[in-house]
């Protein structure tokens, strides 16, 4: 089949839909299976009754939507692997049908929005509990809620009932980022400040990259006295802030920028390169032969680490680690705006640590306002936008930022306001939720709502994940939330009219007029 549709991340073709190849690289027959794979778990939800049946199905259906995420897995074999265990477990289960395949994206516009809407939400909200999986973390209500939204998807609904699901959803995935922050800070303490250097050091490295932290801490382990020096790269960035992660002595710094910037950042690189998550771009041939995959991960040809009785062994990344040799002396690298260090570990607990500090802050009026700019990063050249956003804003405002898209200026040495630093990385996209506590404890001690917060955020977003965040945040009822660098392909303009009529959403469009907007 050499047709294809997908619309789900913001560098779709034309803003409405890759049909012949993906702008990410995603061939047709792959984004078929992986269309043949939602509908098969579709199938699964339906065996099972809208509810789990059991570790095994459960193990499937959060990988199999995992595995669909934008710079996931590009493996029509492993794909077409998935879809057959789906189908098997669907079989044990008593058998259903599989949802029609040309159903999918068709149908009358707006229901197909809503329904695409939902949808991609799951499959975001399927990686963070992925994650929290790995590390024991598993609650009833949202793995039963995952059976619950795909065998929705599967039935007619009305606009309302479609819109009810999906603030349904926004607050079961708020429950999976706390379920998520709880396995990570239950396993590696809570976030610190912490300076990450720039600089990589001479000898054997090798580059960690996505935001599996347990992959990470395994590979720390494997590594520590064999003289290989570990590096972040995008998302990885805010694991130098966990106590049980910094630790390790070989955990040295971060190397590049955010993802869609690898084929420069990874070519001729003398050291191999570990991709727990998303987002992996087509390797180019001049580094291919040092990409490893892990997990949902996969691309054709390059080398899978998987899972063995609860443990990887990442011996043939060492090794390659150890062939390549490194850089033989130390190189100095900056970041986009020229910083030679990042700083990151501003979660929940330390930003509430200070509350005290920043409550006085803002009636003092030293803080006149907060921006959340955060949020994916992508290549298209609208996305400067956040950087000129964060450079204008006033001298009396803090930004908290999370995810990779902070990389556009999470370098940038912006200044202090009574002792704290005017930019603030709170960790990951799925850290999300250290934001939204921030909030909620603002409000708490302003005795007032979010929405009357000198509070604005400025969100960019690319792939799924960003998807299931904004969705937790209008069930939240936060209002007013700017949303670039373009909207999403699959929100239909009657259901754009519906999120800008009740929730107030804007799309950005100029750093100027948003910016005067905002602070009059
Ligand atoms: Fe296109 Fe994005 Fe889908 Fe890739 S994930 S095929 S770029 S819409
Ligand atoms: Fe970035 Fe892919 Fe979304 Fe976790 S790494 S934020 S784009």
């Amino acid at each position: 089949m050499n047709e294809m549709f997908c619309f789900q991340c913001e560098q779709t073709v034309g803003g409405k839909g890759c049909t012949v190849r993906g702008v990410c690289g995603k061939p047709a027959d792959v984004a078929n299976k992986q269309d043949e794979l939602t509908c098969a778990l579709i199938g699964l939800a339906r065996a099972a009754g809208g509810k789990s049946p059991g570790k095994t199905a459960d193990e499937l259906m959060l990988q199999g939507l995992f595995a669909t995420v934008t710079n996931v897995n590009f493996d029509g074999q492993r794909i077409d692997e998935l879809k057959k265990l789906v189908q098997a477990e669907k079989e044990k289960l008593g058998g259903a049908e599989d949802f029609p395949i040309d159903k999918l994206w068709t149908g009358d516009p707006d229901l197909v929005s809503l329904r695409s809407t939902l949808l991609l939400g799951i499959r975001g909200m399927a990686a963070y509990a992925w994650h929290a999986y790995v590390l024991g973390q598993k609650d009833e209500e949202i793995i039963n809620w995952f059976y619950k939204g795909m065998q929705a998807l599967g039935e007619e609904h009305t606009v309302d009932e479609w819109l009810n699901l999906i603030m349904e959803f926004g607050q079961i995935n708020l429950k999976t980022m706390a379920l998520l922050d709880k396995a990570n800070t239950s396993a590696y303490g809570h976030p610190v400040p912490v300076k990450v250097p720039k600089k990589v050091e001479k000898g054997p490295f090798i580059v960690v990259t996505g935001h599996d932290l347990l992959d990470l801490k395994q590979l720390l382990e494997q590594t520590e006295g064999k003289g290989i020096n570990i590096y972040t790269h995008g998302e990885m960035l805010p694991a130098h802030a966990y106590p049980e992660l910094k630790k390790y002595a070989h955990l040295k710094g971060n190397y590049g920028t955010a993802w869609q910037n690898q084929q420069k950042e990874f070519d001729n690189l003398p050291a191999p390169i570990l991709f727990t998550t998303n987002c992996l771009m087509p390797p180019k041939p001049s580094y291919a032969d040092r990409v490893f995959t892990t997990s949902v991960v996969g691309y054709p040809g390059i080398q899978h680490i998987k899972e063995e009785n609860g443990k990887k062994d990442f011996t043939p990344v060492i090794n390659k680690a150890l062939e390549l040799g490194g850089w033989s002396e130390d190189k100095e690298f900056v970041g986009i705006n020229g910083g030679s260090e990042l700083t990151t570990g501003f979660a929940r607990n330390t930003v509430l640590g200070v509350a005290d500090k920043v409550i006085e802050a803002v009636k003092s009026g030293a803080i006149k306002h907060f921006f959340l700019v955060g949020g994916c990063d992508g290549a298209r050249p609208g996305r400067n936008y956040y950087t000129e956003f964060v450079e204008k804003t006033p001298k009396d405002t803090v930004i908290l930022t999370l995810a990779c898209g902070k990389y556009r200026f999470n370098d940038l040495d912006l200044g202090e306001i009574g002792g704290l630093p005017r930019i603030m990385d709170m960790g990951q996209c799925n850290d999300a939720y250290s934001a939204i506590q921030v909030a909620l404890a603002l409000a708490d001690a302003f005795n007032c709502g979010v929405n009357e917060l000198p509070l604005t955020l400025v969100l960019s977003w690319y792939e799924q994940k960003a998807v299931c965040i904004l969705l937790t945040l209008l069930a939240l009822g936060i209002k007013n939330i700017y949303l670039g660098p373009s909207l999403p392909a699959f929100i239909s303009s009657n259901v754009l009219n519906v999120l800008v009529e009740k929730f107030g959403l804007k799309p950005t469009t100029t750093v100027d007029e948003d910016l005067k907007a905002i602070l009059g």
